[in-house]
C-alpha cells in the first residue's frame, strides 16, 4: 500500500496560518524593539483562535526592518510561533499599497475606477507572493495544513501546491469577491483564480461571494463547476464555500464587564451626557463614511428636537492614509465633520466627537458598551466585525444596531435595523427610529442578535474551517501513485490468487486499448478480447467495463461475454446476463440545446464533432487543433453555464473531449453500486482518465486503484501504458492458475 497516503495522524496537526500582516506590529525599533497587537479585522479574528492551536503563523511585521535587526526579530517572534517574511519599501509600496490596496481593494468593493492597473505593482505583487510560498515550503511538510489569509496573497496556494502537490491548503477571503462583471477587468484575473485554484478549499464570507468566485472561474477559465466547487488538474477538488467569520465573543463579554471598562464608561457617560452614537472604522472609502456623515446632518436638520440630546462619537482608525485615494478621502471626512459641527454646535454642545486614532481596547469596549446606539454603514464589506463586537459587549442589551444592508454581517444580524448608505434619507429616519424604540424591543432584538454570535463564534467559525481541512487531509490521497513494481506486482497477484470472490472495475479507452483518432476504430483486438474472456469465464471474478463510451457500441463490442458494462459514465448499466437498464430520473431533452451550442464550435474548429449519447453529449478534439481547442473550452463552458445550471449537468473534460453529462451520474456512483453486491475479498480500479477519479475515490481502504499514466491521482499505483495493464491482468490469471494448481512459487 501506499504508506505516504494513509500515514496522517490527526493527534499532530499543525497549522501555518499565513496572512499579508503578522498580529503583531513593531511599535520602536530604537535600541529596544517592541511588539504590540495589531488592529484589523484579521489579526482580531484570528489572534484568539490560533493562540490555541499548534500553529505557526506566516506574515510581514507591518515596517521595513533594517537587515541588521531582521534576526533579531525572527528570534523574539518565535517565542510566540510567529515567523516573519521582511518586506523592502519597494515591495511595500508596489505589493501592498500597489497592487492590494491600489488595485485589488477598490476592484473587489466595487471601485473600479480607483483601481490603477499598473503593470510594476503585477511584478512586485508576483514576486512577494513567490516570496511567502518559498517560506511557507520552508516549513511545511506534506502532513501540514496550510491556511492563507486574503486577498494579498491569491497566488501563494498554487504556488505552494506546484512545490508540494499533496499537501492540504485552504484559502479564505476576508474582503467581498466582486461579480464576474467587475472581476473581469482586472488584466491578471486569469493567474488570481489559478493561483486560487491551488486551494483545496477556497473560502468566502458569504455564499454570494462564493456564487461570484464560482462563476468568475467558470466563466474565465472555462472549468465547471462540479457539485459545491470544481475539479481540476487529475481530479483534485476544490471545494467553494460560505463560510461567515465572527468574533471571539467571550473575550468581548468579560472585557466589557472588566473594571477599567466601567470606569471608562462611566467617563464618557457623565462626560457626554447626552444619548450617545457611535461609529468606529478604519479609514477607508469602503466604509459609508461621508455617506453616514451626510445621514447625521440629514438627521438633526430633520429632527432638531434631538439638539443637545444626541452625541455622536466618530472614531477613525488610521489606515493606509499615504494611498492618495484615503488622503483624499480624509479630507473630505475632516471638512464635512468641521462643516456639521461649525452648523450645529452650541456653547454646551458639539453633535460630533470625531478622533482620528486608534484607541485600546478596554477603551474600545468602554465606547461599545456605553453607545445607545452603533451606526455601521459600509457601502460594501466582507463581513464587518465592528457591528458584531457592538453587539457582544452590549450587557445592558438596551442598545440598537443600525447596519448597512451591504456589510456582510447582514445576514446573520436580521434583528439590526438595516439601511441603505446612500439612501440618506431614510438612513436619517433610522437613526430616529433607533432612538425612539421601545426598551422592551430593544432589548430582545439585541438578545437575539447575541444569541446569533454566541452560537457562531470566532472559535466555531475556525474550527468548521480547519475540520475541513483536517478531514481532507486524513482522507485525500491526491499525489503521485507508487508506480507498479516486480513486488507490488507479487502483492496485488497474490491477494487476486487468494481472494474468494473479486471485482474488477475496468476503465475501457487509454487503459484497456490505446487511443484513436476515430472512436470507433477502438474496439478489442483478439488479444484483448480472450484476456477478458479468460478473466470472466472464473467464476470468483466480477467483471465490470466502467466506461464513458455509449451503450450500443460497448453492447456490440462485448456484449456477448458474461461481463458487467457500465456505459456513459454511468447512464446505462448491463448485468451479466445481458439485461440493460438505467438509474430512474434521467432525461435527454436538454441536449438539443446543449448541441447547437456544441454545433457552433464544430463549425469554428475543423476535426472536433459531437458524439451523441443516449444520455450525454460528447464533443471530440482529438483531431482538431489542439490549442485552438482548449482556448475553446473556457468559452464552450461559460455558453453553456446558464443551461448547465437549469438542468443540473455538469461537464466533465476527458482525454480529448469534453463531455455534458447530468451531475447526478459518474464512475463513483457506479462503482459503489457493484462495491455493494457482494462481500468482495478483492477489488481492483484501474483507469487513465479524470473521470476514473470518481471511482477512485470510492475505493475502499483495502482496494487496489491504479491509474494508467504519471499523474497525480487519487489511485494508489500506477502503470505506464495500456500494454502495461494487459500484462498485469495476464499475470493476475497465471497466477490464480498456479495458485490453483498449487505450484510453489519459483524463487
Ligand atoms: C476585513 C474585512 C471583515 C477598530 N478600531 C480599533 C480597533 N478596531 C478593530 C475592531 C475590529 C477591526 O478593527 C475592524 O474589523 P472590520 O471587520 O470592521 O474591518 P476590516 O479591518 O476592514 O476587516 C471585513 C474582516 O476583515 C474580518 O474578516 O469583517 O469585512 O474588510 O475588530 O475592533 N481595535 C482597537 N482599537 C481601535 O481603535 N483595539
Amino acid at each position: 500500500m501506499n504508506t505516504q497516503m494513509h500515514s496522517t495522524s490527526d493527534n499532530k496537526r499543525r497549522i501555518i496560518n499565513v496572512s499579508n500582516r503578522l498580529p503583531v506590529k513593531i511599535t520602536s525599533i530604537n535600541e529596544e524593539i517592541t511588539y504590540q497587537a495589531s488592529e484589523g479585522g484579521l489579526s482580531t479574528g484570528l489572534g484568539s483562535v490560533f493562540s490555541e492551536m499548534d500553529s505557526l503563523w506566516i506574515g510581514w511585521p507591518g515596517m521595513e526592518v533594517q537587515e541588521k535587526l531582521q534576526d533579531r526579530v525572527t528570534y523574539d517572534l518565535r517565542n510566540k510561533n510567529l515567523h516573519p517574511i521582511f518586506l523592502d519599501a519597494q515591495e511595500i509600496s508596489k505589493y501592498y499599497e500597489g497592487f492590494s490596496n491600489e488595485i485589488i481593494w477598490p476592484l473587489f468593493h466595487y471601485f473600479p475606477s480607483y483601481s490603477s492597473y499598473d503593470p510594476e505593482y503585477w511584478q512586485a505583487y508576483l514576486s512577494v507572493n513567490k516570496k511567502f510560498a518559498e517560506e511557507i515550503i520552508k516549513f511545511a511538510t506534506a502532513e501540514d495544513i496550510v491556511w492563507v489569509h486574503d486577498y494579498h496573497l491569491m497566488l501563494v496556494p498554487a504556488l505552494v501546491r506546484a512545490a508540494l502537490p499533496g499537501i492540504t491548503i485552504g484559502y479564505f477571503q476576508h474582503i467581498p469577491f466582486p461579480s464576474y462583471e467587475v472581476f473581469r477587468a482586472m488584466p491578471w484575473k486569469k493567474e488570481v483564480l489559478e493561483g486560487l485554484l491551488g486551494a483545496d478549499i477556497a473560502g468566502f464570507q458569504t455564499e454570494e461571494d462564493a456564487a461570484h468566485f464560482t462563476q468568475a472561474v467558470s466563466n474565465i477559465l472555462g472549468i465547471g463547476a462540479k457539485g459545491a466547487g470544481f475539479e481540476v488538474e487529475n481530479g483534485r477538488q476544490v471545494k467553494v464555500q460560505a463560510f461567515p467569520i465572527s468574533i471571539d465573543y467571550k473575550k468581548f463579554r468579560e472585557l466589557a464587564a472588566e473594571d477599567l471598562t466601567e470606569k471608562y464608561a462611566q467617563k464618557i457617560r457623565t462626560d457626554i451626557n447626552t444619548k450617545i452614537l457611535l461609529s468606529i472604522d478604519r479609514l477607508d472609502y469602503s466604509k459609508g463614511i461621508i455617506q453616514r456623515l451626510k445621514a447625521f446632518e440629514c438627521f438633526l436638520k430633520k429632527h432638531p428636537e434631538w439638539k443637545q440630546r444626541v452625541t455622536f462619537i466618530h472614531l477613525i482608525v488610521p489606515s493606509r492614509d499615504q494611498v492618495r485615494k484615503y488622503a483624499e478621502l480624509k479630507e473630505e471626512m475632516d471638512r464635512l465633520v468641521s462643516d456639521i459641527n461649525g452648523r450645529y454646535s452650541t456653547l454646551t454642545w458639539q453633535p460630533i466627537h470625531h478622533r482620528y486614532c486608534s484607541v485600546p481596547p478596554n477603551m474600545l469596549s468602554a465606547l461599545y458598551s456605553c453607545a445607545d446606539m452603533a451606526i455601521v454603514s459600509p457601502l460594501i464589506d466582507g463581513m464587518n466585525l465592528v457591528c458584531k463586537e457592538y453587539v457582544a459587549s452590549n450587557i445592558s442589551r438596551k442598545g440598537v444596531l443600525l447596519l448597512s444592508e451591504y456589510a456582510g454581517a447582514a445576514k446573520e444580524l436580521t434583528d439590526a435595523l438595516l439601511i441603505n448608505p446612500n439612501d440618506v434619507e431614510r438612513f436619517a429616519n433610522k437613526i430616529n427610529e433607533g432612538l425612539l424604540m421601545p426598551e422592551d424591543k430593544r432589548i430582545s432584538k439585541m438578545k437575539r442578535m447575541q444569541d446569533t454570535i454566541k452560537q457562531a463564534d470566532i472559535f466555531t467559525w475556525a474550527r468548521n474551517f480547519t475540520d475541513q481541512l483536517t478531514g481532507l487531509r486524513r482522507t485525500r490521497i491526491v499525489s503521485l501513485p507508487t508506480p507498479v513494481n516486480a513486488e507490488i506486482g507479487h502483492y496485488i497477484d497474490s491477494s487476486y490468487a487468494d481472494a474468494g470472490k473479486r471485482l474488477m472495475l475496468l476503465d475501457y479507452d487509454g487503459t484497456l486499448m490505446p487511443f484513436f483518432n476515430v472512436p470507433a476504430d477502438a474496439a478489442p483486438d483478439p488479444s484483448l478480447y480472450s484476456l477478458i474472456t479468460k478473466l470472466s469465464a472464473d467464476k470468483r471474478n466480477d467483471l465490470v467495463i466502467i466506461s464513458g463510451r455509449d451503450k450500443n457500441t460497448l453492447d456490440e463490442w462485448l456484449g456477448a461475454l458474461p461481463i458487467h458494462i457500465v456505459a456513459e459514465h454511468g447512464s446505462w448499466f448491463r448485468e451479466k446476463n445481458g439485461e440493460w437498464r438505467n438509474p430512474q430520473g434521467l432525461t435527454g431533452g436538454w441536449k438539443t440545446d446543449v448541441s447547437a451550442v456544441l454545433q457552433k464550435y464544430v463549425n469554428q474548429i475543423p476535426g472536433s464533432f459531437i458524439e451523441q449519447k443516449s444520455y450525454s453529449l460528447a464533443w471530440h478534439y482529438r483531431q482538431a487543433d489542439g490549442k485552438l481547442a482548449k482556448d475553446n473550452i473556457r468559452n464552450i463552458t461559460a455558453h453553456l453555464n446558464a443551461v448547465l445550471k437549469q438542468h443540473k449537468l455538469e461537464i466533465l473534460l476527458g482525454n480529448k473531449v469534453l463531455e455534458v453529462k447530468s451531475n447526478s451520474i459518474n464512475k463513483g456512483k457506479a462503482a459503489s453500486y457493484f462495491m455493494q453486491k457482494a462481500d468482495y475479498e478483492f477489488i481492483l480500479a484501474l483507469g487513465d482518465d479524470n473521470t476514473d477519479e470518481d471511482m477512485f475515490a470510492v475505493m475502499p481502504e483495502n482496494g487496489i486503484s491504479i491509474k494508467v499514466g504519471t499523474n497525480i491521482s487519487r489511485a494508489h499505483y500506477s502503470l505506464n501504458s495500456y500494454l502495461e495493464v494487459r500484462k498485469l491482468l495476464a499475470n493476475m490469471c497465471e497466477m490464480a492458475i498456479i495458485h490453483r494448481h498449487n505450484v510453489p512459487l519459483a524463487s
